[in-house]
């Protein structure tokens, strides 16, 4: 693959700041050397001592005095070696990316550590697009996606999507407005990029079969697009074998993977990871380096140890223990619908993730209808609007999630929705 094309100007001109490559050659010699050349600070004057975390399970992650002078330290912008170690081996088990075997330039896989999905999302945005670009999406999607790209200047173009995400001909359609040799030109405004969120989609929870995958990167080799996997419910599928991701497709290296552990160790840690090809992870990590400089190393030596006290199959189970929390809450939500909401509103059942799209009958935006009268009534969910590419026009939808309600107040909840969509659709229809 040849990354050029992809990357803006701003990006390409990021270059290593002498001083971090001299702290990331430090980090990694022997300690015989004298070092003169570091600006840290010396950790002996922090107050912090040692720390004794309780896990669930019973055991602890303890932070000794000399680890946690290394947890109040500045760290490498990619991340800490073995937390970046643990987190390649976790890639290349779930999803084999043919991508591992290839040479650096040519797209070889290559991990970094962000502060959650979302500074990679942004980052990785950041990298690609100019002013005037063409990039798609399924919307309705994440606000915190659209928020991230609309400053950005770019053209937003709507791929089709049903209870099974994108629809592949539709993409095909609005492809067929070029020609896949234009994608060869340095100046063609074929979209740069598809984004979308493969699995319990936010906020719709429909996930992408392996089938539509397969034609979608079919198309993206055809008309040579990078596909962003924004895949934070990855983790929270609650059909085994879990879907093929497009990085486990990705022979090209044209996938970027945003994968967080939000929704699994701690959405406040702010942990989450890039995966892509070598050349563009490589320039989101010269955006962190003069950024955040890096995800706070206590939070990365504190998820560390962990994981590496669990070991792929310890957090494996986790990873379990928390699908069954989240597969019981989304069948009380769906009982409460069916109690409430039968002949009211619309909705799939999700397969993954936390959210359930209800499609009010009756009421053509529900806007008014949550911002106002929903608050009185003292139920809150998010109108659909704010997942709109222009949050302005109007959606007949609703999400509500059900990771914080307990059951009874996901029924008391869909109750009190059904009387307010009840009162509005009267009044709408005199
Ligand atoms: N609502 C998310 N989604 C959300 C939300 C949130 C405060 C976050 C998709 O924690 P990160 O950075 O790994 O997650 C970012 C992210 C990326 N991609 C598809 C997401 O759904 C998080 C935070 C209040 C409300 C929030 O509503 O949907």
């Amino acid at each position: 693959m040849n990354y050029t094309r992809f990357i803006t100007a701003v990006s390409a001109a990021r270059q290593t700041s002498p001083i971090r490559a001299l702290t990331e050659l430090m980090q990694k010699s022997p300690p015989s050397l004298i070092s003169l050349a570091g600006g840290a600070p010396n950790p002996n004057t922090f107050p912090f001592q040692a720390a004794s975390i309780t896990i669930g399970d019973g055991t602890t992650v303890e932070i000794g005095k000399d680890l946690m002078k290394r947890a109040l330290q500045y760290s490498a912008s990619a991340g800490i070696p073995e937390l970046l170690s643990w987190l390649k081996n976790l890639q290349k088990s779930l999803h084999n990316p043919p991508t591992v075997e290839y040479k650096p330039h040519e797209g070889q896989m290559e991990v970094c550590v962000t502060t959650g999905s979302q500074e990679g999302l942004c980052k990785v945005f950041e990298m690609l697009i100019n002013p005037g670009d063409t990039i798609l999406l399924d919307a309705p999607t994440y606000p915190g996606t659209l928020a991230a790209l609309r400053p950005l200047g770019c053209n937003i173009i709507n791929v089709p999507s049903d209870q099974h995400g994108i629809v592949p001909k539709g993409l095909k359609e609005i492809l067929s407005r070029w020609s896949p040799e234009e994608a060869k030109k340095p100046n063609s405004n074929l979209p740069k990029f598809l984004y979308t969120i493969p699995n319990g989609g936010n906020p719709t929870g429909t996930s992408l079969t392996v089938d539509r995958k397969r034609e979608i990167y079919q198309l993206a080799r055809e008309y040579d697009f990078l596909i962003i996997e924004d895949d934070p419910y990855y983790f929270l599928q609650f059909n085994k074998p879990w879907a093929p991701t497009f990085l486990s497709m990705d022979i090209d290296g044209r996938v970027i993977r945003t994968d967080s552990f939000s929704k699994i160790l701690s959405s406040g840690l702010r942990i989450g990871f890039l995966t892509g090809p070598k050349p563009l992870i490589d320039r989101v990590i010269l955006h962190i380096q003069v950024s955040t400089m890096h995800t706070s190393t206590f939070t990365q030596i504190m998820i560390a140890q962990l994981l590496q006290q669990w070991g792929q199959k310890g957090f494996l189970e986790h990873v379990d223990s928390v699908i069954e929390f989240y597969r019981k809450q989304r069948d009380v939500m769906l009982n409460a619908a069916d109690k409430w909401l039968k002949g009211l509103a619309d909705w799939y059942i999700p397969s993954a993730g936390m959210f359930l799209w209800i499609k009010i009958e009756g009421v053509s935006d529900t806007h008014e209808l949550i911002m106002k009268k929903a608050l009185e009534k003292e139920v809150l969910l998010v109108p659909g609007s704010a997942f709109n590419i222009n949050s302005f026009s109007p959606s007949s939808y609703v999400r509500a999630s059900f990771s914080l309600s307990s059951p009874s107040q996901i029924d008391q909840g869909f109750q009190r929705l059904a009387e307010l969509i009840k009162e509005s659709v009267r009044v709408e229809k005199f």
